[in-house]
């Protein structure tokens, strides 16, 4: 027989690759999704839709989460739906901690109450770790040589979307504990693709190349579409990117391999938590750098500025994580590198805008 699995958050990015990848191991795939007055809401699903049930559902309510785990009694739950915007967690605390802590304990509480054999993966993150890392030191001159994040490193969160996370992540391992659900966290690093929201920072970036490279090969026929929080125009013909605090640094991978993590956790005997990571890290500044010699522009200082509207009121500076136990237990590896992850995002954005206009052109016909 089929395994039935429920995606919530299935039409985010990850959860559209979640879902594409299920359906290819032959699950029988639900997906929740909020209701929204916006028709486009779920583009990310359009092309595997008619192969998915979609379940209306808000993760926020207990009732609604309650009878859809009593009706369907899945064989398994992936827990992705999530306000998870760090900086918007900072205007909107209450309704971050609503989603993000509650929904989660709505799914646990539903599975001990009316489906226990339901295993159950929460997303959590490497925003616990917030400001803390673990040193290597060298131990004859008692220097630094290295600073990372695993399973061992204690969190210490900086958001208010953090301390939502690290909420469902005690409650997580308390159910398991308590109750002996199969239930486990993936402490996944920064994954971004081609699907990344365009208000995180890879992606904001490579959507500005992707007009910017559309304009200048069309000699300024066609013009850009930007949202206009993002940009700034100052005599320029072309406006430039406003950014925060670039000094930052992450470890980015790309989501198609760390869904694959998140269904290798779900299959284990037992649930536990684990570090999904690439072991790698790079400064937002590093990522501009990369992204804009994709096409060909070694300075990309003269295309943004710096706006301190970005900046958050708390900051996590550094993340690299190790992933040693995901590696030995799970046999999971990154595939896909940082230079071909920025590739890819550069050219889909510059190739979906030459689609835009192309259709455009031809609707005017
Ligand atoms: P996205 O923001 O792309 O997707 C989140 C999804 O959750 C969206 O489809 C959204 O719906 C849905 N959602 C939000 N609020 C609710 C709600 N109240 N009820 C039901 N659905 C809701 O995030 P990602 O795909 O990038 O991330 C997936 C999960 O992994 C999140 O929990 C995130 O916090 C976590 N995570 C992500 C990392 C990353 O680097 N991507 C790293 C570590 C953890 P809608 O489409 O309607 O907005
Ligand atoms: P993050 O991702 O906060 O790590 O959370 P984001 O891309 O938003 O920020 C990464 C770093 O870039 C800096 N930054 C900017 N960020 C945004 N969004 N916009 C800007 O203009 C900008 N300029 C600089 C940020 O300050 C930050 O340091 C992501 C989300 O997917 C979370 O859900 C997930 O839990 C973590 O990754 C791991």
């Amino acid at each position: 027989m089929k395994k039935k699995a429920l995606v919530t958050g299935v039409a985010g990015q990850d959860g559209s690759y979640l879902a594409e990848l299920l359906l290819e191991k032959g699950y029988e795939v639900h997906g929740l999704v909020r209701r929204t007055s916006n028709e486009n809401a779920t583009y990310r699903i359009d092309h595997i839709k008619d192969r998915i049930n979609l379940i209306e559902g808000e993760v926020s309510d207990s009732g609604s989460v309650y009878s859809i785990v009593e009706e369907y009694k899945f064989d398994e739950i992936y827990n992705l739906a999530a306000q998870s915007h760090v900086g918007t967690s900072f205007k909107q605390p209450d309704y971050t901690m609503q989603v993000d802590a509650l929904g989660p304990l709505h799914f646990l509480e539903a599975i001990r109450r009316y489906s226990p054999k339901t295993r159950f993966y929460q997303a959590s993150t490497s925003e616990l770790f917030g400001k803390n890392f673990t040193e290597v030191r060298e131990a004859w001159e008692d220097m630094v040589v290295d600073r990372y994040q695993d399973e061992n490193t204690e969190f210490m969160p900086q958001s208010p979307y953090a301390v939502a996370k690290l909420a469902a992540h005690n409650l997580v391992r308390i159910y398991r504990e308590g109750y002996g659900l199969h239930a486990g966290c993936g402490i996944l690093f920064n994954h971004e693709s081609e699907r990344r929201g365009e208000n995180f920072v890879t992606r904001k970036i490579t959507k500005w190349l992707g007009e910017y490279k559309v304009w200048a090969e069309t000699h300024g026929v066609v013009n850009p579409t930007f949202s206009e929080d993002y940009i700034h125009y100052e005599n320029e013909s072309f406006p430039k990117l406003r950014l925060g605090n670039i000094k930052a640094c992450r470890d980015w991978g790309h989501a198609q391999d760390y869904v694959e993590a998140m269904w290798l956790m779900t299959q284990q005997d037992s649930a536990d938590d684990y570090v999904i990571s690439t072991g790698e890290t790079y400064s937002v500044h590093d990522f501009l750098t990369e992204a804009f010699n994709v096409i060909s522009i070694s300075d990309y200082d003269q295309y943004i500025v710096i706006d301190p509207k970005f900046y958050r009121p708390a900051e996590v500076e550094y993340l690299k994580g190790r992933s040693d136990k995901a590696k030995e237990v799970l046999g999971w590896s990154p595939k896909i590198s940082f230079k071909e992850l920025v590739k890819r995002m550069v050219w889909s954005d510059i190739n979906g805008k030459k689609e835009k206009v192309h259709k455009l052109q031809k609707e005017e016909l």
